[in-house]
């Protein structure tokens, strides 16, 4: 089996050192490159079938939530329409959409949900 390579962190900004007039050396301050990751929130849906048991395991299992927090989560898609079980990179959002909607229609169950970008 192949050996994994060490994850190796983005390297810095590269800063030029320059000579101003009295001989000293300057380092000009350059402005942060690296940006965080856009962000992607997976929305669940509500409909009038999928069993309120159901949307809570789903939570729970996809979504680390526990026992409470999932319950109060659908209880909020219940009564709102939708609401968000968890913030994520776009491919990590993407997968968890693709195992809810796996298990809702292996389950015979209507749900859906979405990720939409965060802001
Ligand atoms: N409204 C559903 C019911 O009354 C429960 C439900 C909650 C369904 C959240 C989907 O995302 C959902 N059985």
């Amino acid at each position: 089996m192949a050996t994994k390579s060490p994850v190796t962190p983005p390297a810095p900004p590269v800063q030029q050192p320059s000579r101003d007039d009295g001989g000293s050396v300057v380092l000009e301050r350059r402005t942060q490159k690296v940006k965080p990751p856009q962000m992607y929130q997976v929305v669940m849906l509500n409909d009038d079938y999928t069993p309120m048991e159901f949307v809570v395991v789903v939570i729970q299992e996809y979504f680390n939530k526990d026992l409470e927090t999932a319950t109060q989560i659908m209880l909020k898609i219940h009564l709102d329409g939708k609401g968000v079980c968890g913030v994520y990179t776009k491919d990590v959002a993407a997968t968890k959409v693709d195992q809810v909607l796996e298990a809702a229609n292996k389950a015979g169950h209507p749900l859906k949900c979405v990720s939409e970008p965060v802001e």
